[in-house]
């Protein structure tokens, strides 16, 4: 435990990923049995895969999409949504996660850079809208009649992230940066602790173990997202202590 609080902590942003819902049943992507194994990225998460084999990548995201109907927030997303309903200051949550595990644990904001599963596009009508629970390549969009150009509203490899000027607003006005459960190996996501250091911030990470950019954190806590998580933000809203 560290107490860096010579100051008040008033504004706070955390960024999440895979991490925080492995232990709701979700798979990670690149641990030993994750979403990746077995297969390339690049031939599942990118427009070229959409356009070359759209019921594959379909199939990937149904199937995800099915498997939140079977799982349930657990204690660190909890954690998150009672810190951010609770903190007196200002808490900016952010999520590479297309699962809707936040939202249901009660966080009252979340900011899905890479989309969501639960939201789907028509790249005819370039209409968004909530999914259908499973669709394919010959599905009719519900806005515009056609069929073939459904997909679902996520950030592919080479996409821009949404909403990336609002994020780096938060990140550069921030006194503090969580990182939880993030390899932080896909950019830009994995920059935004170079970010928030050179703005100021305090940055800390908590993870199952060692990321890419641990280095650039003030501190780690390496552990099980429902084990820290929750020990980090209640010391942090009853101690002000980090
Ligand atoms: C961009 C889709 C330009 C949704 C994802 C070549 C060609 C094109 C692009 C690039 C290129 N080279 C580099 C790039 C950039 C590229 C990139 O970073 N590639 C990497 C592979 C090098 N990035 C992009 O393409 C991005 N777009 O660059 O556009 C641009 C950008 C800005 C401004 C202008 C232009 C788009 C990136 C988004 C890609 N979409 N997914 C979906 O399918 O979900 S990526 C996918 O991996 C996720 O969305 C997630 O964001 C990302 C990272 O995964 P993690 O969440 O970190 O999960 P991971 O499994 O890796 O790690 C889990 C961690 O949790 C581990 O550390 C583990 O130890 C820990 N853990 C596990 N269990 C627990 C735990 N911790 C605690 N408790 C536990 N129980």
């Amino acid at each position: 435990m560290t107490n860096f609080l010579k100051k008040r902590i008033g504004r706070i942003v955390i960024l999440t990923g895979a991490g925080v819902s492995a232990e709701s049943g979700l798979n990670t992507f690149r641990d030993s049995g994750g979403l990746w194994e077995g297969y390339d990225p690049l031939d599942i998460a990118t427009v070229g895969a959409l356009d070359s084999n759209r019921d594959m990548v379909l199939d990937f995201y149904n199937s995800r999409r099915s498997q939140l109907n079977d799982c349930l927030p657990n204690l660190s997303h909890l954690a998150i949504s009672s810190f951010q309903n609770n903190f007196s200051g200002h808490v900016f949550l952010i999520t590479q996660n297309v699962d809707d595990l936040h939202e249901r644990a009660g966080s009252p904001q979340v900011l899905h850079m890479h989309g969501s599963l639960k939201s789907m596009r028509c790249d005819y009508c370039a209409e968004e809208m909530k999914a259908i629970e499973m669709f394919e390549k010959s599905t009719i969009c519900p806005s515009c009649g056609k069929a073939g150009k459904l997909r679902p509203d996520v950030v592919f490899f080479g996409e821009i992230p949404k909403q990336l000027d609002e994020i780096n607003i938060e990140i550069e006005k921030a006194d503090l940066f969580v990182s939880i459960g993030t390899s932080g190996i896909v950019y830009p996501a994995a920059g935004f602790v170079a970010h928030a250091r050179n703005t100021g911030a305090i940055c800390v990470e908590i993870n199952k173990e060692r990321s890419e950019v641990t280095n650039l954190f003030d501190t780690s806590y390496s552990g099980l997202a429902t084990e820290e998580v929750p020990r980090f933000f209640s010391n942090l809203l009853l101690k002000n202590e980090i």
